[in-house]
């Protein structure tokens, strides 16, 4: 399915009205609006090929309709996402999953849409039916010399497959870990990850980085072998400058500080980015912002201070993906929400007065940081970003637009309604 521009024309022309009463009085309390639009529409945010179909539980997956069958339709749905919000303008793929077969045409369907690759991921959390050696008790930790060898090739083949794309990271996350005390030997599984790690990295091109995401539980119930930030950036400082920690939002124990955990890796130069989702109890699967959108605020006043620190482009300079992929919401419609809680964290995260919450800090002066912090986080955003995604050629109110152009409809009757994506 194309969206057709004059849709978004005509959806924007019938808000107009409502929506330049509430942009004037938003703008007109700021008073650098023009720039801070700017920025807003520059940010892209990743959209992972694996969040397209519906996602599951071990419990059980409820499959959508008119899901994603092929790399090309994954490619396709994300076109449909950026047309309308002009901030989505670029997909990461997991192999096996996405296997490239014709990257000409992959490439240029991409390229049509206006979208570009982010960094690939590979998957040693499961088996494959054609792969020879089990992962069930690990892959790049493994006891088994010629199991780590199998997940060595896999992620080098990953590398492989996203040079066909024109990707520039490869993305490592690994389930590695342990159910029952004493099941691993903790020191030699770290160490064997690290030396299968010194392997990959070895095998990564010149102008490439390797993320290294961590994990504090889950798949495995008692130890992870990267669990935390510290596992991460261990692993990081010892391959080398182009590994870096990836933090994803969910990957926490409940409570953990993660906007500190944010600023001392930005400060030390080790963040490659981060994973956007949320959640209330353990998972890491709901809708961004949909629980705790003053953390992700406080995530966004942390990286955007460390950027402008460091004098780094916001848009360009690190790397910035949703990973979440749930039971129950229309998985683009979800998707158009994440990507707009985003975009209001980080528009209220740059209205932050930093010279005056600097000079709280200084004065050691708890009630004015509060005061600076939240003057900027009540403040109601959305018009602001509409007028960035209007600007742009996106959709004044994403949600109400896909729905008003019966996006999924089309796309049963285009796939079916028994189709099912490819992924978890
Ligand atoms: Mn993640």
């Amino acid at each position: 399915m194309q969206i057709e521009k004059s849709f978004i024309s005509a959806h924007n022309d019938l808000n107009l009205s409502a929506h330049q009463r509430r942009f004037e009085f938003a703008s007109s309390q700021i008073a650098n609006f023009d720039s801070i639009l700017k920025k807003i529409a520059a940010f892209q945010i990743t959209i992972p090929s694996w969040a397209l179909g519906t996602g599951g539980t071990r419990f059980g997956r409820f499959a959508g309709a008119g899901e994603p069958r092929t790399l090309l339709e994954k490619i396709e749905d994300v076109g449909i996402l950026h047309a309308i919000n002009r901030a989505s303008g670029s997909i990461s793929l997991h192999f096996p999953w996405d296997s490239v077969d014709d990257s000409q045409a992959i490439r240029t369907k991409a390229s049509l849409l206006d979208l570009r690759f982010d960094a690939v991921n590979s998957n040693t959390f499961q088996d494959q039916a054609s792969q020879q050696l089990s992962y069930k008790f690990g892959s790049l930790s493994h006891v088994d010399k010629s199991v780590r060898r199998q997940a060595i090739e896999h992620n080098i083949e990953t590398i492989r497959q996203g040079e066909l794309v024109g990707s520039k990271a490869l993305s490592l996350w690994l389930s590695d870990g342990s159910c029952f005390p004493g099941q691993v030997d903790f020191r030699r599984s770290f160490e064997r990850a690290l030396e299968s790690m010194q392997q990959i990295y070895l095998a990564l091109p010149a102008d490439w980085k390797m993320f290294i995401e961590y994990k504090a539980f889950e798949p495995n119930t008692y130890s992870t072998t990267i669990a935390d930030w510290g596992y991460s950036h261990l692993l990081a400082s010892k391959l080398g400058k182009k590994a870096l920690t990836l933090v994803d939002l969910g990957h926490h124990l409940s409570s953990a500080n993660i906007e500190q955990i944010v600023a001392i890796l930005m400060m030390e130069g080790k963040l490659a980015g981060f994973h956007f989702n949320d959640s209330k109890y353990a998972d890491d699967d709901l809708t961004v912002g949909s629980i705790n959108p003053y953390q992700l605020f406080l995530v966004f006043c942390e990286l955007v201070r460390g950027m402008d620190e460091q004098k780094m482009d916001h848009a360009q300079d690190l790397a910035w993906m949703i990973d979440a992929s749930h039971n129950v919401k229309d998985p683009l419609e979800d998707l158009l929400q994440s990507v707009e809680a985003i975009q209001i964290a980080y528009a209220q995260a740059l209205l932050v007065d930093s010279a005056a919450l600097a000079q709280a800090q200084e004065a050691s002066d708890p009630v004015a940081a509060q005061e600076v912090l939240q003057a900027a986080f009540r403040t109601d955003v959305r018009p602001l970003v509409a007028e960035a995604r209007r600007r742009a050629g996106g959709a004044l109110h994403p949600v109400a637009c896909f729905r008003s152009m019966e996006v999924r409809a089309n796309l049963i009757a285009e796939r079916g309604s028994l189709t099912r994506s490819t992924g978890l």
